[in-house]
C-alpha cells in the first residue's frame, strides 16, 4: 500500500529552487562578474534531482514498481532520493571506484547498492539486465527526454532571477544531460543566442572527440579523476545540440579541475567534485578570458554564470588525495 505522502510525491517537484549568488572572488579572478547557480546544495547534493525527480515521477505514475539506476554517483543519489519519496523500492549500480561516501548515503535513502565494471558504462548494461525484470524501470542518467525537460527548470530559474540574458553559461558535460537540459531551457525562455562553455577533463572528454570527428565518439577508456564526468560516449543529443546553439566545448587538464576545487573551497568555502571543478577551471584557468580576447563570447562580455553542478563524491581527505595524486600538494 502506497502511503499517502508517497501519493501526494507524485505531483511536487523534488528539487530546490537554488541561489543564484555573485561571487566577488570568482569575479575578480575573470574580470567580469561571474555569478554561481547553486546546484550544490539540493537535498541530493547534485543538480541530477532535477532531471531524475521528473524522471522518477512520471513512471511512477504509470505504475513503475521498482527503480533502477547505474551511476558515477550522483545520478544514483536522486534517483534513490526520488525512490524514497515515491514510496518506490531503488535498486543503484555504480562503477567499483564508487566512494564510500556515496555508498553510504545511497544505503541511508533506503537503497539497494550494486557495484559492477570498472566504469559507468559497465554498470549501466547490469542496469538494463536488471531493467528486464517485470515492474522495474531503468532511470537513464543522463540519455533522456524527460531527465532533459526537468534540468531545462535551472534556466527557467535563472531567467527569474536575472531577468536579462548573462554573456555566457559554464557547465561541465559527462553525458551531455546537463548540456541538453539547459540547451532546451534556453530554447524555451528565448536565450538560445547565450553561448555555452561545455568543460571536461581530459580522460573523460567523450563531447569534444564526437565533436571533432563529427559524430558520437566512444573513448577506450575513462582516465580522468573526474569520475562523474566518466561516459564514453556523449548522448546523442549533445551532440545535436551544436547544430541549434552556440556550444563551445573545451578540455582541461585534471590538475586543473582539482586545483579550481581547491581555490573554489579557499575562496567561497564550498566543496565540490573535481567533475564541477572542470567547469570552475574555466574562471581559475584563465580560459574564459582567453576565450573572450579571441572574440568567440561576443564583443561585450559583462556576466557569466557558472553552473556549481556540485556532486558528493568528495570530501577533504580525498581531495588531500587527489592533489597528492596530482603532484599539487
Ligand atoms: N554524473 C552522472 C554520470 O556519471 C552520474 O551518474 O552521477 N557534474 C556532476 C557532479 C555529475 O554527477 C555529473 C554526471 C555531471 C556533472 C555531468 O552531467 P551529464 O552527465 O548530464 O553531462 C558517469
Amino acid at each position: 500500500m502506497e502511503s499517502s505522502l508517497a501519493e501526494h510525491a507524485k505531483g511536487e517537484h523534488f528539487h530546490t529552487v537554488t541561489p543564484l549568488l555573485e561571487s566577488w572572488a570568482l569575479s575578480q579572478v575573470a574580470g567580469m562578474t561571474v555569478f554561481l547557480k547553486c546546484e550544490n546544495v539540493q537535498p541530493t547534493g547534485s543538480f541530477k534531482i532535477r532531471g531524475i525527480g521528473h524522471f522518477c515521477q512520471q513512471v511512477a505514475k504509470k505504475g513503475c514498481r521498482h527503480l533502477v539506476c547505474s551511476s558515477g554517483g550522483n545520478a544514483g543519489i536522486s534517483a534513490a532520493y526520488s525512490a524514497r519519496k515515491l514510496g518506490i523500492p531503488a535498486t543503484i549500480v555504480l562503477p567499483e571506484s564508487a566512494s564510500l561516501q556515496v555508498v553510504r548515503r545511497l544505503q541511508g535513502e533506503g537503497a539497494e547498492v550494486q557495484l559492477a565494471g570498472k566504469v559507468w558504462d559497465e554498470a549501466n548494461l547490469r542496469a538494463q539486465e536488471l531493467a528486464k525484470r517485470d515492474g522495474w524501470v531503468n532511470v537513464p542518467p543522463f540519455d533522456h527526454p524527460l531527465i532533459w525537460e526537468g534540468h531545462a527548470s535551472l534556466v527557467r530559474e535563472l531567467k527569474a532571477a536575472l531577468g536579462t540574458p548573462p554573456g555566457a553559461l559554464v557547465l561541465a558535460v559527462g553525458g551531455g544531460g546537463l548540456l541538453a537540459g539547459v540547451s532546451a531551457g534556453l530554447v524555451e525562455v528565448g536565450w538560445k543566442h547565450v553561448p555555452i562553455v561545455a568543460v571536461e577533463t581530459r580522460g573523460a572528454h567523450s563531447f569534444n572527440a564526437a565533436i571533432e570527428a563529427g559524430r558520437l565518439v566512444t573513448l577506450p577508456n575513462i582516465t580522468s579523476v573526474a569520475k562523474s564526468l566518466g561516459a564514453k560516449t556523449v548522448a546523442a543529443q549533445a551532440l545535436a545540440c551544436t547544430q541549434e546553439l552556440k556550444i563551445i566545448s573545451k578540455v582541461v587538464e585534471d590538475r586543473e579541475a582539482v586545483d579550481a576545487t581547491q581555490r573554489f573551497l579557499d575562496d567561497e568555502r564550498m566543496l565540490v567534485e573535481p567533475a564541477c571543478g572542470a567547469a570552475l577551471a574555466a574562471v581559475y584557468s584563465g580560459l574564459l578570458g582567453r576565450l573572450q580576447a579571441e572574440g568567440r563570447l561576443g564583443p561585450s562580455l559583462a556576466s557569466v554564470v557558472v553552473i556549481v553542478c556540485g556532486g558528493n563524491g568528495i570530501d577533504s581527505r580525498e581531495l588531500q588525495a587527489l592533489r597528492a595524486q596530482l603532484g599539487q600538494s
